[in-house]
């Protein structure tokens, strides 16, 4: 047995020198680090490959089904130590590269992070591509290779400035070119029909050629495929114009095809921008619609039984265009009749809705849509008259016949992206029970009426290998020691904690995994910015994208206020915290990027300040991504998860944070709820307003004025924030933010104040009890398995897409 191990250990060895020779191109003295980063992914792709190869062999033989995940995100991060982890093969690379002097947690370093989200809806994405492989699900996941995709954050004085991400500077050994598999995709033109013929002239196209990366599950069982479009020019050069002297105006069209695949989320202000959106919308999804039925003629040869072997999620409504690409494809290419493709494609499609905010519902100039994609534009009419004619033999009024309309008609006509997905998909699902109840409520209140048995809902969930694994091996150490294996392949399991939450070893011992984890990441916040952390004080973390709604500045509010209390109050003893923020705010989002500046002008006058003597410490940590997700939230101890009741869908971050053994200071909003029944709610501080109150006070015209008067801590700390306390250089730079919340303060901030200082007041008792924390820490950690992406897509495979 020990020689059948040697022996595979020194062929692995052999492998990656190998490897280093004849694909890198050097030999052991002159590899520099980056080289051997190559070989090693190289060399573990090698087996992956061996896996993927089985995986759609067997896929092919039994004629499954499979699933294609469609989203403009997937927000992966770093592909090796979750590939190693996952592979089982984690020990045997770190003593392969041992025998070299190497250290793979260096090497590991070195891998940049795939830029290729913005924030919940992309990291979803990813979780839910490694629990598809994980559960043995055959599924494809179709987005963009995006060259620079989301901005890197650097702060300067305090402000946002962004980047380009130049995440494959080095070249990407994850990636195979798949030149074979290429697509001609049409914008423009003109739709001639003859007799019941129809057929879409494009006056330009790009082409779009796969890229694929392999996605590993857990112990990996099955690995399956995540293919990315890149964009080229059906000529690279215009020689003509090149020969006579127009050097740059030759290279138009690969500039043109380049742009489509340059970053994600173009700027929309414009209408250039808005075009090359819907234009990376349109690049993406009839690639890989027609890669899809592409496969199914090659493997079946009858369109008619697509949905038997494809189901098409549709993650929010960036795909939409899916349905009328689909119906194109059945009716103009296929010559399917138009009811019969209609039906074939709701049984194929299904949708989820991640958002309710009104401003983040998509929806297209029609003239743009128009111009962009005039086949398209004639479907999406098709099937408005038949949703239409649907809702008033149904019994609808003008008003909800407006309502349902794919077409919005007040004021500038556009195109709804999501009543498209709506009346296209057999699912609408939500992601979080409130968020999927309220979804009932408003926005596709009238569509749910129409179509009373499409919307469900599929509570998010988080890959336990990544969030609790491979980024906190303390804590899964301890665990396992605590309760055997089995949590490893059945986060549900984690519940057998519950009988040791009173178990003062083992709090004992989790604690000190904390502690170390906190050290860790003080080390990391100092070599990086140059603050040093007490690693005893309470971390009290929120990371997220900066939005309003996610109420950063609620927190910051708070912060100076405990601010003005520890210098008015030294007498009392007060619990040392450590307010960490991080967060990348939308370029052109005003109040988002203003808010970083007040964390971080709050930040340089507290910590600077010898009065509070270290009870209080401000970070913004610059870059949040994947990776340093994994580095600051097995670190924490609080998680603030304090959105507008009503406003943020489900949340995921709450997920890895209580998994991790964070207590969450939230409101009653998205995933929170749930969160709070699994884990009862003494293991949980939750404040504020209900989603219900937050209607109730809109509606009943709030006068936020009057609450900030009778609240002493909250006006003075607004007034030190408006007067220019913090911002001495510029004193009227918070005027107007300030003024937003006296005004309207939409996103409740003053309303919820005084709730939240006082849960902000009790968890400080709490921390004071460390028998107390630990055990609800604990009793975080038993029953937040379930909210795992495992369970999550068992659900989907279930429910929607008859996989399972
Ligand atoms: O469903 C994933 C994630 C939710 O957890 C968040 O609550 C939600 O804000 C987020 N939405 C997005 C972008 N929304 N749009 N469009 O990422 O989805």
């Amino acid at each position: 047995m020990l020689d059948s191990k040697n022996a595979f250990q020194s062929e692995f060895d052999e492998h990656i020198v190998r490897v280093l020779r004849h694909r890198i191109g050097k030999d052991e003295k002159a590899a520099k680090k980056h080289d051997w980063y190559n070989a090693s992914i190289y060399a573990l792709r090698d087996a992956i490959i061996d896996r993927w190869i089985e995986s759609t062999r067997r896929t092919y033989d039994a004629g499954d089904k499979r699933v294609y995940y469609l989203s403009m995100e997937f927000l992966i991060g770093r592909l090796l130590r979750d590939a190693l982890s996952n592979m089982g093969m984690t020990r045997q690379m770190e003593q392969a590269l041992r025998a070299h002097g190497l250290d793979l947690a260096e090497l590991e370093e070195l891998e940049p992070d795939a830029a290729l989200g913005n924030g919940g809806l992309g990291r979803l994405a990813a979780c839910f591509m490694e629990s598809l492989a994980t559960l043995d699900i055959p599924a494809y996941g179709y987005g963009i290779r995006y060259v620079n995709g989301m901005f890197r954050q650097r702060i300067s004085d305090g402000w946002q400035v962004e980047l380009p991400e130049t995440w494959l500077a080095h070249g990407n050994p994850w990636e195979f070119d798949r030149m074979e598999c290429s697509y001609r995709i049409g914008f423009g033109g003109e739709v001639v029909a003859k007799g019941d013929h129809v057929t879409w002239n494009p006056a330009e196209a790009v082409e779009a050629t796969a890229v694929d990366t392999p996605v590993v599950g857990w112990r990996g069982k099955r690995v399956n495929t995540l293919r990315l479009w890149t964009a080229s020019p059906l000529d690279p050069i215009r020689l003509d114009a090149f020969n006579a002297g127009d050097h740059f105006g030759a290279l138009e069209e690969q500039v043109r095809a380049d742009s489509l695949v340059r970053v994600l989320y173009p700027a929309d202000q414009t209408p250039a921008g808005q075009e090359l959106r819907l234009r990376q919308e349109y690049f993406f999804t009839a690639a890989s619609v027609q890669d899809i039925v592409r496969r199914h003629m090659q493997y079946e040869n009858d369109i008619r039984t697509l949905p038997e072997k494809a189901a098409i999620q549709l993650n929010d409504t960036h795909p939409s265009v899916a349905v009328a690409e689909l119906m194109r494809l059945f009716v103009d290419e296929h010559g399917l009749e138009f009811n019969e493709a209609w039906a074939l494609c709701q049984k194929t499609v299904s949708y989820t809705n991640h958002t309710l905010l009104p401003e983040a519902l998509e929806s297209w100039p029609l003239p743009l849509f128009e111009r962009l994609l005039p086949r398209h534009m004639q479907i999406i009419y098709a099937i408005n008259s038949r949703v239409l004619r649907e809702a008033r033999k149904a019994g609808c009024d003008d008003a909800q016949i407006a309502a349902i309309s794919l077409i919005d008609e007040g004021g500038e006509r556009r195109v709804r992206m999501a009543n498209l997905a709506f009346a296209g998909a057999h699912s609408i699902n939500g992601v979080a029970a409130l968020h999927t109840e309220l979804m009932k409520e408003t926005v596709f209140a009238d569509l749910h009426r129409l179509y009373p048995d499409r919307i469900n809902n599929k509570t998010n969930g988080v890959t336990p290998r990544r969030w609790l694994q491979q980024c906190n091996p303390g804590l899964t150490k301890v665990i396992r020691d605590a309760i055997g294996d089995e949590f490893l392949d059945d986060a549900a399991k984690l519940t057998a904690l519950n009988a040791l939450a009173g178990d003062a070893a083992l709090g004992e011992r989790i604690a000190e995994v904390k502690r170390s984890n906190k050290v860790a990441l003080s080390d990391y916040i100092k070599r990086t910015m140059g603050i040093r952390l007490d690693p005893d004080a309470l971390f009290d973390v929120q990371i997220k994208r900066i939005h309003e709604y996610k109420r950063q500045l609620l927190n910051l509010i708070e912060t100076v206020a405990l601010y003005d209390q520890i210098r008015s109050h030294p007498e009392r003893d007060w619990i040392p915290r450590v307010k960490i923020f991080g967060g990348k705010a939308a370029p052109s989002y005003h109040n988002a990027k203003l808010v970083i500046k007040l964390a971080n002008d709050i930040a340089r006058r507290v910590n600077a300040d010898p009065s509070v003597g270290g009870l209080l410490k401000v970070v913004f940590v610059p870059n949040y991504n994947v990776s340093l997700a994994e580095r600051i939230i097995p670190a924490a101890d609080l998680s603030e998860q304090i959105s507008t009741a009503g406003m943020e869908a489900s949340g995921t971050g709450n997920m890895k944070f209580a998994l991790n053994g964070a207590l969450t200071i939230g409101t009653l909003d998205g995933a929170n709820v749930e969160i709070r029944d699994h884990v009862g709610d003494e293991n949980i501080v939750i404040f504020g307003l209900t989603a219900e109150d937050v209607a109730e006070k809109r509606a009943d015209g709030y006068n936020p004025r009057e609450v900030i008067e009778g609240s002493r801590e909250l006006g003075q700390a607004l007034s030190a924030i408006a007067s220019g306390v913090f911002s001495p250089d510029d004193p009227n730079r918070y005027t107007g933010l300030v003024g937003g919340i006296y005004d309207h303060d939409w996103f409740m901030c003053a309303a919820d104040f005084d709730s939240y200082a006082a849960a902000q007041r009790s968890v400080d008792a709490r921390w004071e009890d460390k028998a107390g924390w630990r055990a609800a820490a604990i009793r975080n950690i038993a029953n937040v398995g379930w909210f795992s992406s495992d369970r999550t897509i068992s659900e989907y495979a279930k429910d929607i897409w008859k996989v399972m």
